[in-house]
């Protein structure tokens, strides 16, 4: 449980750095890829307890990392909603609009439980065949599952979800609202099965400033780990405001968490400001920097283990990886990690 009792403790008890990485298990790897041939549909896999949970081991069996993460998607949310999702090849998440907002209300936790049910199966399951890893629960932070549900797919100029909170604030905060619900529902069953620690991932707060920041991004995330820390004190939440830059500086003063996932982009006083409210930090390392590998993959990782050694640190990636990775950098990052800390 080295990475849970890191964010406890805010202590090492180990003299290794513990690793994991942001979509462990994914495409890169071929073992993956072999299950994913046969289940073409990709939600059918998350609500596939048995396959689920093999594929959530499946990194760790190959690259004994220090934590499990469920494989399952952030937008399992809005299905259980009631709006139906569906993962297109080469496209991406296909999300049929929301009509009516009532549609969505009228679904009771009962219904959310229906669909989601598998997955608190699933936790059950890694559990039962990994009881020393810690095992990492998630949802997408409300904002970011919102954009997915009114962008209805992969977006790059975001432009509806911009429209709508502009033009339809009090529809936004309804929905948001109903979010914030469903996700602390749906991270306490999490943690009722078994997980040990939570990550919530802010995958687009870079879309929104000032008070928009504010309203749709810091208080949202404020609820959900504020009533979550009241039911379970002694798990440790995470969260990944995405290329928030200096914004993140109000979300840490604001909100009380555990660990903050860094990215590229996040600046050097937020990285101080978290060693001195004693956050975890877990990143950064550029995703295509590890597909790319050579002397800069290794130049990279000398730094930060360099920069952040005095420091509690989880290795992490600054994103998720990217199905392009050889497995051989993979491998290399892994081991030089290791070794630098037994150097
Ligand atoms: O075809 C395939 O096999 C699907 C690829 C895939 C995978 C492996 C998707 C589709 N989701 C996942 C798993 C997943 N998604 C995990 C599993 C655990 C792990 O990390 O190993 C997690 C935590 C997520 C979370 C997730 N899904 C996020 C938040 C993190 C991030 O990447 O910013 C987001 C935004 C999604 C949405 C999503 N899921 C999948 C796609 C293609 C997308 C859209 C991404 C986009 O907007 O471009």
């Amino acid at each position: 449980m080295l990475i849970k009792s890191l964010l406890i403790s805010k202590k090492k008890t180990s003299s290794r750095t513990p690793i994991w990485f942001m979509r462990q298990a994914g495409r890169y790897l071929p073992e993956y890829k072999k299950i994913r041939t046969k289940e073409k549909k990709f939600l059918d896999l998350c609500f596939n307890p048995k396959l689920a949970s093999t594929i959530s081991l499946q990194p760790i069996n190959r690259f004994d990392l220090d934590a499990i993460i469920l494989f399952s998607d952030i937008l399992v949310i809005p299905h259980a909603l009631g709006q139906n999702v569906k993962f297109k090849e080469k496209i991406g998440p296909i999300l049929k609009p929301i009509k009516n907002i009532k549609q969505l209300k009228n679904i009771g936790k009962d219904r959310w439980d229906n669909i989601l049910s598998p997955i608190y199966e699933t936790i059950d399951i890694i559990k039962s065949k990994n009881k020393d890893k810690t095992l990492i629960g998630f949802c997408g932070s409300p904002f970011t599952v919102l954009t997915y549900m009114i962008e209805g797919k992969a977006s790059k100029d975001h432009k509806k979800i911009k429209l709508f909170l502009l033009s339809e604030p009090q529809k936004a905060k309804e929905i948001i609202d109903m979010l914030i619900e469903i996700s602390i529902h749906y991270l306490s069953k999490q943690i009722d099965a078994g997980v040990d620690v939570v990550q919530l991932f802010e995958s687009w707060s870079s879309l929104l400033e000032g008070e928009l920041y504010n309203d749709f991004i810091i208080e949202p995330n404020k609820q959900i780990i504020t009533r979550l820390k009241k039911l379970y004190p002694n798990i440790p939440i995470i969260i990944f405001p995405r290329n928030s830059e200096s914004k993140t500086v109000k979300l840490i003063n604001d909100i009380a968490f555990d660990g903050l996932s860094i990215d590229l982009k996040t600046p050097e006083n937020v990285i101080s400001l978290c060693q001195k409210k004693e956050i975890i930090i877990q990143g950064r390392l550029d995703p295509l920097l590890l597909l790319v590998g050579g002397a800069q993959l290794e130049k990279k990782i000398n730094e930060d283990l360099l920069f952040f050694k005095k420091e509690n640190y989880i290795f992490n990636l600054s994103h998720g990886i990217l199905p392009e990775t050889p497995i051989s950098n993979v491998e290399k990052m892994i081991k030089m990690i290791r070794n630098y800390e037994t150097a």
